[in-house]
C-alpha cells in the first residue's frame, strides 16, 4: 500500500526532479496528481523513467482532501495561497520555498541533520525544505560538529544559475551563444553578464548590505543544525548549470585534524568523499548532476586559526538542494508519522 502524492510545481525545475526522484527512489505511491498554473493545465509531463505520463492539473482548481502528501515547488507567492489550503485539507505540505522556513513552529529538515525535528509539523501540517546551498552544507558540516563542536563557518559559494530557474538557464545559454557569434549579451534576469562572468550578487540586498542568500545559509543553519554556531557567506552566481559549490572554513571548540575529518566524511550519511590530493581528485559541479550524494573534496588544516579546517563541498543544487531532500523528507513522514500497511 502506498501514498496519493502530489507534486505542485511539476513543470519547472525543480517539479521535474522531484518526479524524477519519487521515481528513482520507487517511493510507494498510489495515486499521484501534478499541478501547475492554468497556463500548463492539460500538458502531459513525464514521470521520470516509469513510461508513464502524467496529465497536468490547474492548481488554482485542485480539492487537496484525500491526499497524503504535497511537495511544493511553486515560490512563495503561490504558496502562500495553496500551502494553507492543503494543509488544512489534511494534506501535508513538504515546502521547497522560502516562505515558511523561519517560522518557529514549522520544521526545517535535512534528514541526515535533525531528523527528529520533523515531529514538530502537526502544529502546521506543513515542513519546509531549504534553501539549496545551506542544505549541502549543513549535510558536510553536522558530523564534523558532532566530533569537535563548530564555533563559525565562513563560506564563499559558487552557484549554478539553475538556482534562478529555466529563465537563469537560458540566459546563461544564449549569452554564451551570443558572444560567440558576435550578438549583444544583454542581462535580462541576472543584473549582469553572466556568461564568462561571475557575479557577487544573489538574491535581494539587505540592509547590512549582505544579500537575502547570505543571511538565508546564516539564520538556516542555526535553525537545522545549531543556534550557537556563527555563520558568515559570500553568495557568489557563477556560469554553471547545474550545480553548487562552496569552500568553507570552519573553526572548531575542540582540535580535529583533516586526517581525522576525512575518516569522518568518508562515514557520514549523505556525503561522499573524493580527496586525493593529486591533479583532478577532487569533485566538480558538471560531475556531480543528477547524483545524490553532497561530494566533501580538499579536506586541509587550516594554519591560520586554532583547530580550523578547510574544504571543498560540491552538490546538485536541484537534487540534494531541493528535489532530493523534499523526497527524503518525504520517506522521512513516512517513516516517522505516516506508516502504511
Ligand atoms: C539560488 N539558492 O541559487 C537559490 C535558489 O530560497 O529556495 C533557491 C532559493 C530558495 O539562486
Amino acid at each position: 500500500m502506498g501514498y496519493r502524492v502530489v507534486v505542485a510545481g511539476a513543470t519547472g525545475n525543480v517539479g521535474r526532479e522531484m518526479l524524477n526522484i519519487l521515481a528513482e527512489r520507487e517511493f510507494p505511491i498510489d495515486e499521484i496528481a501534478v499541478l501547475a498554473s492554468a497556463r500548463s493545465q492539460g500538458d502531459m509531463i513525464e514521470f521520470g523513467e516509469t513510461g508513464k505520463t502524467l496529465k497536468v492539473q490547474n492548481i488554482e482548481h485542485f480539492d487537496f482532501a484525500g491526499w497524503d502528501m504535497a511537495l511544493f515547488a511553486i515560490g512563495s507567492t503561490a504558496t502562500k495561497i495553496y500551502a494553507p489550503k492543503a494543509a488544512a485539507a489534511g494534506c501535508t505540505v513538504i515546502d521547497n520555498s522560502s516562505l515558511y522556513r523561519m517560522e518557529p513552529d514549522i520544521p526545517l529538515i535535512v534528514p541526515e541533520v535533525n531528523p527528529e525535528a520533523i515531529d514538530g509539523y502537526k502544529a502546521r501540517n506543513i515542513i519546509a525544505n531549504p534553501n539549496c546551498s545551506t542544505a549541502q552544507m549543513v549535510v558536510a558540516l553536522k558530523p564534523l560538529h558532532d566530533a569537535a563542536t563548530i564555533k563559525r563557518v565562513v563560506v564563499s559559494t559558487y552557484q549554478s544559475v539553475s538556482g534562478a530557474g529555466k529563465q537563469g538557464m537560458d540566459e546563461l545559454f544564449e549569452q554564451s551563444r551570443n558572444i560567440f557569434v558576435g550578438d549583444p549579451a544583454e542581462p535580462k534576469k541576472f543584473t549582469k553578464q553572466i556568461a564568462f562572468n561571475v557575479i557577487p550578487h544573489i538574491d535581494s540586498f539587505l540592509d547590512d548590505g549582505f544579500t537575502k542568500e547570505e543571511w538565508k545559509m546564516v539564520v538556516e543553519t542555526k535553525k537545522i543544525m545549531d543556534p550557537k554556531v556563527k555563520v558568515v557567506a559570500t553568495c557568489v552566481r557563477v556560469p554553471v548549470f547545474v550545480g553548487h559549490s562552496e569552500a568553507i572554513n570552519i573553526e572548531f571548540e575542540n582540535e580535529l585534524s583533516a586526517a581525522d575529518a576525512q575518516k569522518i566524511l568518508r562515514e557520514a550519511p549523505g556525503v561522499m568523499l573524493v580527496d586525493k590530493r593529486e591533479d583532478g581528485g577532487y569533485v566538480t559541479p558538471i560531475e556531480c548532476v543528477g547524483e545524490f550524494a553532497t561530494y566533501v573534496s580538499r579536506v586541509r588544516d587550516d594554519p591560520t586559526v586554532d583547530n580550523g579546517l578547510v574544504l571543498w563541498c560540491v552538490s546538485d543544487n536541484l537534487r540534494k538542494g531541493a528535489a532530493l531532500n523534499a523526497v527524503q523528507i518525504a520517506e522521512l513522514l513516512g517513516r516517522r508519522h505516516l506508516k502504511k500497511a
